[in-house]
């Protein structure tokens, strides 16, 4: 009886199995729950045979045995099967087609400051400077008091920036760093320091917001020909070697004697425009011989040492560098502008 009963549920499963079709894969799922499960039809034969006698129960054992493995090997046959069928359909469906002409890569490019910035510093730091960096939040006395421009000073009109409070503000040069640097430094050393500041300016060549990359040498005797030569050595590696580079005397309350640089300007190539208000060049840095009154405030000494200094304004290098007639393109962020700079 049970044994003719283990056989009618063999037949019946095997056939359910052979039944399932592609499309309902998942029932097979649900046989196996349903002969193999804790309450699974065979699982059900299994717990009965401790009904049996000690004489039958080897031999339904085996039966069940055997039963299971009919179905197992069935059950394990179809899946695999599907397996296969479901693999071949992936690979139909995520069929590359290699031969196809490529869509072509989107490629990225610097923005011109950051390409500007980049290009002089791999100069400076073959010259033998270290790169520093200091807060665009910066107290008054940073920026102007310890370069040695006081309050109320009439230079400072020169630099009119965005006061958070009284003595707070958002930094107007990066000469800020100099000061700083100085306190903590030992001489000789040579820094540069590129990064973002602040003025109430805005025309074709100024921007409210812009970069300057600061320069500053200190060392037993450094003079006025080696800031010359230093500076001609970094416009012609920067712009090339028939550059037209003028100096010109200028003032600067932390320089003494002061100078101003300037390069032949991008849009009429010296002839004079609007965007050089006519005088064919275009003002690029500020630089000069460290005055001994800043060196002494931050505690070095001036009879010892000496040191020169330079900022760059490196909208304007990259204006030059990429003949841009109008420092506001450099923060529009229009593509077709930044499309032309790669
Ligand atoms: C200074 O800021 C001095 N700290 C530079 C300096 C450093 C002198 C060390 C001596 C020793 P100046 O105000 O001239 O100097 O600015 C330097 C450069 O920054 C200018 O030549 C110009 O290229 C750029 N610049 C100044 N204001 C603006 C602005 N609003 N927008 C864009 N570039 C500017």
């Amino acid at each position: 009886m049970l044994v003719e009963k283990l056989e009618n549920l063999k037949q019946e499963i095997l056939a359910e199995i052979d039944k399932v079709d592609y499309s309902l894969r998942k029932t097979l799922t649900e046989i196996r729950v349903k002969v193999f499960g804790k309450s699974g039809h065979l699982t059900m034969f299994s717990k009965g045979m401790r009904e049996l006698s000690a004489e039958e129960r080897p031999k339904v054992g085996s039966l069940i045995n055997s039963v299971r493995n009919a179905i197992e090997e069935r059950l394990t046959a179809k899946e695999k099967e599907f397996e296969n069928l479901e693999l071949n359909e992936r690979l139909e469906r995520e069929k590359v087609d290699i031969t196809e002409p490529s869509k072509g890569v989107l490629k990225g490019a610097y923005h011109p400051i950051l390409d500007v910035t980049d290009k002089l510093m791999d100069i400076c730091v073959s010259l033998g400077f270290s790169v520093v960096e200091g807060p665009e939040v910066e107290s008054d006395y940073y920026n102007f008091e310890a370069m040695n421009i006081p309050k109320n000073h009439p230079s400072r009109d020169m630099q009119d920036t965005f006061f958070i409070n009284d003595n707070i503000l958002l930094r107007s040069q990066t000469s800020a760093v100099q000061a700083r640097e100085m306190e903590t430094r030992k001489p000789p050393f040579k820094i540069i320091c590129p990064g973002k500041t602040y003025r109430n300016d805005s025309d074709s060549t100024h921007s409210p917001v812009f970069h300057q990359l600061e320069g500053l040498v200190i060392d037993e005797n450094v003079s006025m020909a080696d800031l010359k030569s230093m500076l001609t050595n970094l416009m012609k590696r920067l712009y090339g070697e028939d550059t037209t580079i003028r100096f010109r005397p200028s003032f600067f309350p932390f320089t003494e004697p002061s100078i101003e640089v300037d390069v032949s300007c991008p849009s009429c190539h010296g002839k004079g425009c609007t965007t050089c208000k006519g005088t064919g060049m275009l003002e690029l840095l500020g630089a000069g011989i460290v005055n001994p009154k800043v060196l002494e405030m931050s505690g070095i000494d001036s009879k010892k040492y000496r040191g020169f200094a330079f900022g760059f304004g490196l909208d304007r290098t990259a204006m030059i560098l990429n003949s841009i007639n109008n420092i506001r393109y450099l923060y529009r962020n229009d593509i077709r502008f930044l499309n032309q700079m790669k």
